[in-house]
């Protein structure tokens, strides 16, 4: 796990994320902006009622007249296109055009919209506590498996895997009342710190946290005719997001695209899109492509299920467990890093993953550096509501065998990366737990406090 990439990773995005920057363009074969207006794709919690009724009427309007709707058409072209657009390289930057054929369709009945995202890794411990089900509806009910509830109740859809049949939007929750944990934050951004090749970061991130979210809902969101729930859009959004950011990582990732194509060739940017023959990978690998045209808000600051906002930390005068002598200054990183305890820094760097490789580096040198995002880059005196400290976070439930044959997803390989995953995640609830026994905060500061900016680079 290379956390030197951390801080790369946060500049690059800052400077990505202002998208029109034409001038002194370090990438020769990139053209400079043609976009004439970049739209802004938010996180669903920062949508106002508004935007939210003009996105819901806009994606109803698609599905509205006679079969097949140009909703059903977009569901039709998903499934023609599902063996090439899935399991293979072409996974990210099909979706991202299909994606934003759908946006231009949803403009072209209300300019003023645009795609909205959930960014589910903040429910990740229970995701169905999340608002998104509110506006969308929540499970189907009983027997029918229909979702009778929100805007999209009574919601039919025509195609299925194998032909069509007009039926009501499905779906079916892994936990019957509720969907069980799912991907944290932590694992996105430690499988995007972990890899610059882009087969291996694609892979991980389609087969386990892509996977368990169609998985985990269930019904239409079951198999390749998955968008005929309204909420693919918004996962996927999201996906694309993920892509965005690791994109933006540095100058290696910014391009980079390889594996295997469905007819054995080696992956290359000049390859065609499955269903959309007149654009080209490269057309699609950066958001101010003229075709393209938006970018991503930040959702770091949304506050979801997934963190734990109600457990107190102890002050420095009442904590509890071994804590070592406060350093005499407190105010710049040395100082941090000598205060760490050192149980707390044996601890991590036994932690190892299931092949063996130390989750938090050797020697405890990434760890300190880790310690030292978490608190002092964290430390600006900027309250923020979430607290990393009561941070505890959930091993993501096993993915369905009978999704991943159906995916073709290779078995051994999913359950290794979830074996990872939990290693991972028992290693972090460690640390947060270390951080509130044993840790003295900064000058004058009673708890620790997040401050926006480190945040950004949470993936
Ligand atoms: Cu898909």
């Amino acid at each position: 796990m290379k956390i030197s990439l951390f801080a790369a990773a946060l500049t690059c995005l800052v400077a990505v994320g202002t998208t029109q920057s034409p001038k002194g363009n370090h990438y020769p074969h990139e053209r400079s902006s043609h976009c004439k207006r970049i739209h802004q794709r938010k996180e669903w919690r920062q949508l106002d009622n508004g935007e939210i009724n003009r996105y819901v009427n806009a994606v109803r309007k698609l599905n509205e007249g006679p079969r097949p709707t140009k909703y059903d058409n977009f569901v039709k072209l998903h499934l023609d296109g599902a063996d090439a657009a899935h399991t293979h390289p072409v996974f990210f930057p099909f979706h991202r055009q299909f994606l934003r054929a759908f946006e231009v369709e949803l403009q072209a009945i209300d300019p003023s919209v645009t795609l909205p995202y959930w960014d589910w890794s903040i429910d990740s411990r229970r995701p169905s506590d999340s608002p998104v089900w509110s506006t969308f509806g929540h499970n189907g009910v009983p027997d029918t498996h229909c979702v009778s509830d929100g805007v999209f109740a009574q919601w039919t859809v025509l195609n299925e895997m194998n032909g069509t049949r007009l039926h009501c939007l499905n779906r079916d929750w892994n936990d019957n009342t509720f969907l069980g944990p799912i991907f944290p934050p932590e694992y996105l951004e430690q499988t995007a710190r972990d890899t610059d090749d882009y087969a291996v970061w694609w892979n991980t991130i389609e087969r386990a946290p892509h996977g368990i979210v169609h998985a985990f809902i269930g019904g239409d969101m079951f198999d390749m005719a998955s968008p005929n729930d309204p909420i693919f859009w918004l996962h996927h959004a999201f996906l694309d997001k993920l892509w965005f950011e690791w994109q933006s990582k540095n100058s290696a990732t910014r391009w980079a695209y390889n594996g295997t194509n469905l007819d054995g060739t080696q992956a290359r940017l000049n390859d065609t899109l499955p269903q959309y023959p007149n654009v080209r990978v490269r057309d699609v690998m950066l958001l101010n492509n003229p075709q393209l045209c938006y970018r991503y808000s930040d959702s770091s600051m949304v506050q979801g299920t997934g963190i734990a906002t109600s457990v107190p930390v102890p002050s420095n005068a009442t904590a509890p467990g071994p804590r070592r002598a406060p350093p005499s200054r407190r105010d710049d990183t040395a100082s941090l890093t000598q205060d760490l305890p050192s149980a707390a820094v044996d601890q991590a760097d036994k932690a190892t993953d299931t092949n063996g490789r130390p989750i938090f580096a050797i020697g405890g040198a990434n760890y300190r550096q880790h310690w030292d995002i978490l608190y002092h880059n964290f430390t600006d005196r900027q309250q923020m509501p979430s607290n990393l400290a009561s941070r505890s976070l959930q091993v993501p439930s096993p993915i369905p065998k009978e999704y991943l044959e159906r995916m073709n997803y290779d078995l051994p390989s999913v359950r290794k990366m979830e074996a990872d995953a939990a290693t991972l995640i028992h290693a972090y609830n460690d640390l947060y737990a270390q951080v509130t026994n044993n840790y003295n905060c900064p000058s004058g500061a009673s708890k620790p406090y997040i401050s926006k900016t480190p945040l950004q680079a949470w993936y």
